[in-house]
């Protein structure tokens, strides 16, 4: 017999809501383990044997020890034979990496690192990441046009679910999302999606006051909660 698995996760990183939620949509049975990056839980030496980088996400599946988010992803489609997510096609399995490669880099240094800036206080130029921001949104507005799913095809992939996290939560890296309405929809499409787990909210940068979060947990400060 199996157990559950498991996924090292914190609440407002867009890395571990990545992997939540295809485990969410996927209805794949597991349990959330909150790693308290407040007080360095991810650099103590049991974590970091489990993740040498110490950083969530890990996933652990019965002593199979998965890190890094869109590994989980690749992970898990194959594990439960979710070809519907990521197709084993040669063609199809690069369209769908050539997105997750995208989530790793024009994503992490845009508006993940943006919101980095508002919530953390990281000593990135905000000003560039918030354009670096614009850049991939302006790029995917124009993918998406015609499209529901950023790799065209009937159904969503991992790819999708790896661009998720970064993109809704843009705003509260001062990235305003309202001149891209192709990308709005697609946020629609995913969030209307069965199984669909949604991500915290957290009321910094254009959020300060709004908070648009499908029904998510709303981290009152982040700041406050990573406080001693
Ligand atoms: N490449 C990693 C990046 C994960 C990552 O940056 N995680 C952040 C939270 S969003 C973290 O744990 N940061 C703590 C640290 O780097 O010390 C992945 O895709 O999982």
């Amino acid at each position: 017999m199996t157990g559950r698995l498991k996924l090292y996760w914190h609440p407002i990183s867009g890395h571990a809501h990545r992997a939540q939620l295809f485990l969410s949509l996927i209805g794949a049975p597991f349990d959330l383990v909150e790693v308290n990056l407040a007080k360095g839980a991810h650099k103590a030496p049991d974590f970091l044997q489990l993740n040498p980088f110490g950083q969530v996400p890990v996933l652990d599946d019965n002593g199979v020890v998965v890190t890094d988010a869109n590994a989980i992803l690749v992970y898990l489609a194959k594990k439960f034979g979710r070809t519907d997510w990521l197709p084993e096609d040669a063609k199809g399995a690069a369209d769908v990496q050539r997105w997750l490669s995208v989530a790793a880099g024009q994503i992490a240094f845009g508006p993940a690192a943006a919101r980095l800036v508002t919530i953390f206080g990281a000593a990135f130029n905000a000003d560039e990441v918030v354009k670096r921001a614009h850049a991939i949104l302006a790029l995917l507005e124009g993918e998406l046009q015609g499209h529901d799913w950023i790799v065209p095809t009937a159904k969503p992939t991992i790819a999708d679910v790896a661009l998720y996290s970064y993109i809704a939560r843009a705003p509260e890296g001062n990235v305003d999302l309202a001149g891209y309405p192709s990308v709005n929809a697609w946020l629609k499409r995913v969030e209307a999606l069965p199984g669909f787990a949604p991500f915290a909210t957290t009321p910094v940068g254009l959020l300060k006051a709004a908070s648009r979060d499908a029904g998510g947990r709303v981290i009152p400060s982040a700041l406050q909660e990573f406080s001693p």
